[in-house]
């Protein structure tokens, strides 16, 4: 039997949190389409996912979702429940698959307040309309919720034996893993460089992903969109300042 041609759909000019699906997709070498990223004229593009999200009888609230037969299913965490034990990226046994789910979820959140560092008001306006809460928040974020969440990776890697989040086998929180460090390395350069030296088995981590030959392959790609200001992991300079420039 073949396998099934995975169907992702999610805003076709950034990461964001699509991301996090395809490097699943990539790393388990399963056939995929980038829904929206297509043209229309091939069954593609935005009004094309936004078609599909409201006809569903359960509608996605926000993409990204997934389409595998006839299985529609949103939220990251969500997706990558349902794909892991398909693709391989998590091993059988149920204590896995829930402290997989456990730790995804635990990203997700994490992945909402790297959000709202620049939207900490509203997603509706634009980042230029909320910059100094944008700036409170991020500092705030970097003093409190980066050692908080990324200590608490660090001490679950660290025990597990410090190669995968879960233990003996990679998974796909692993590789969620990986964009999460990649990310924060983008929008908040000196404070990562500053908090790395706390974090060396995530680095580790994050190092040997990107090693991976389907990961570096496709990083190499040009399905790998670069990191911009549109997606969730954002580089404003003022929101992470030099050291020698913090107030
Ligand atoms: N918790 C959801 C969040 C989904 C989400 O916020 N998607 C964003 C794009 S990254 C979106 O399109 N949001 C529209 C909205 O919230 O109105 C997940 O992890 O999938």
């Amino acid at each position: 039997m073949n396998a099934p041609t995975y169907e992702l759909y999610y805003w076709p000019g950034i990461q964001g949190r699509g991301e996090f699906v395809r490097l699943a997709l990539e790393d388990a070498g399963a056939p995929y389409v980038d829904v929206a990223r297509l043209p229309a004229a091939k069954h593609g593009g935005v009004a094309a996912m936004q078609k599909l999200m409201k006809s569903h009888a359960l509608e996605p609230f926000a993409p990204p979702f997934l389409r595998s037969g006839d299985v529609v299913i949103a939220q990251v965490a969500n997706i990558l429940f349902y794909l892991g034990p398909r693709l391989g990226l998590v091993p059988d046994d149920e204590a896995s698959r829930l402290g997989a789910h456990q730790l995804q979820l635990t990203i997700t959140d994490l992945v909402a307040e790297v959000h709202d560092t620049h939207h900490p008001i509203s997603i509706e306006l634009y980042y230029e309309d909320q910059k100094p809460e944008a700036l409170r928040r991020s500092q705030a974020f970097l003093a409190e919720r980066i050692p908080k969440f990324l200590g608490y990776f660090e001490r679950v890697l660290d025990r597990h034996g410090g190669r995968h989040l879960l233990g003996g086998a990679m998974s796909y929180v692993d590789l969620s893993m990986f964009q999460v460090i990649e990310g924060l390395r983008y929008a908040f350069p000196h404070a990562m460089a500053a908090f790395a030296p706390r974090i060396p088995k995530l680095v580790a981590l994050h190092d040997r992903v990107a090693e991976r030959p389907r990961i570096a392959a496709y990083l190499a790609s040009d399905r790998r969109i670069p990191f911009n200001e549109d997606g969730v992991f954002r580089h404003y300079p003022e929101l992470d300042p030099a050291p020698s420039k913090r107030r």
